[in-house]
């Protein structure tokens, strides 16, 4: 747990959020500003800011929870794929502190960019 930390408080219940997984160690919810239907948010409940600052059996508990929602919420949404990706620290485009693994679900024809686009 941090203080101030937006990530930490929906992790103690204190914000709330749309839960969609919940291990031990892991939390999924949907994101509040969705690029698309059912884009979530995957996260470790300890609080890490970067993923190298995350222990790597979480880190494996995390990416063990994105490869078991992702195809879930394709489903959900009735997607045809999805990106899956980390923006790691400021230069990135990381805007909160605490690592999370956005599942983006893309639908063909979209018209969205892929994530090899984004500093291409
Ligand atoms: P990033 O730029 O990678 O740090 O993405 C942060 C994401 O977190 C962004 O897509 C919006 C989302 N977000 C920020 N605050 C909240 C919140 O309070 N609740 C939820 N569910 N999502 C949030």
């Amino acid at each position: 747990m941090s203080d101030d930390c937006i990530f930490c408080s929906i992790v103690d219940g204190d914000i709330p959020a749309r839960t969609v997984h919940e291990t031990d160690d892991v939390l999924a919810f949907l994101d509040a500003n969705p690029l698309a239907p059912g884009h979530a948010l995957v996260i470790p409940k300890t609080h890490a800011e970067r993923l190298g600052d995350l222990d790597p059996d979480l880190a494996g508990a995390v990416f063990d929870a994105v490869a078991a929602i992702a195809p879930e919420i394709e489903a959900a949404v009735d997607a045809d794929g999805a990106n899956v990706g980390i923006n790691d620290g400021e230069a990135a485009g990381q805007e909160v502190p605490h690592v999370h693994v956005h599942v983006v679900p893309r639908f063909d024809g979209d018209g969205g960019a892929p994530i090899h686009a984004v500093a291409g």
